[in-house]
């Protein structure tokens, strides 16, 4: 086997090796598709990278529950979600921490983990 053969993997290798550092994958949008089915918002529990968009491709497929829509107090935003129609939600999540959002009501609750 000649040793040209080897130098290129060696460069690949380190390519990977900086990839976490990389800036182009900062700006990479998130995306979260959530379904609301007579459990709540499935999952409930998500995370994200703080100042990153982050998009939740949300499609409510029950009409048992009161969840018709997504509160997000922190953000000022109320979101219908007709019945089994996709609706993307696009937020900015800016502070690190909990943001929380739920139904009108607040009886289907869930979390962004923002990190
Ligand atoms: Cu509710």
């Amino acid at each position: 086997m000649s040793r040209t053969a080897i130098l290129p993997l060696a460069a690949l290798a380190a390519v990977l090796a900086l990839a976490p550092a990389c800036k182009g994958d900062d700006a990479k949008e998130q995306v979260v598709k959530i379904t609301v089915t007579k459990n709540g918002y499935e999952p409930w529990r998500i995370e994200a990278k703080a100042g990153r968009p982050l998009t939740l491709v949300m499609t409510r497929v029950t009409d048992q529950t009161c969840a018709t829509e997504i509160v997000i107090p922190d953000l000022g935003m109320n979101v219908p979600l007709p019945l089994n129609e996709t609706v993307m939600v696009r937020v900015v999540p800016q502070k690190t921490g909990e943001l929380r959002f739920s139904c009108g009501m607040k009886m289907f609750q869930g979390v962004i983990d923002v990190r």
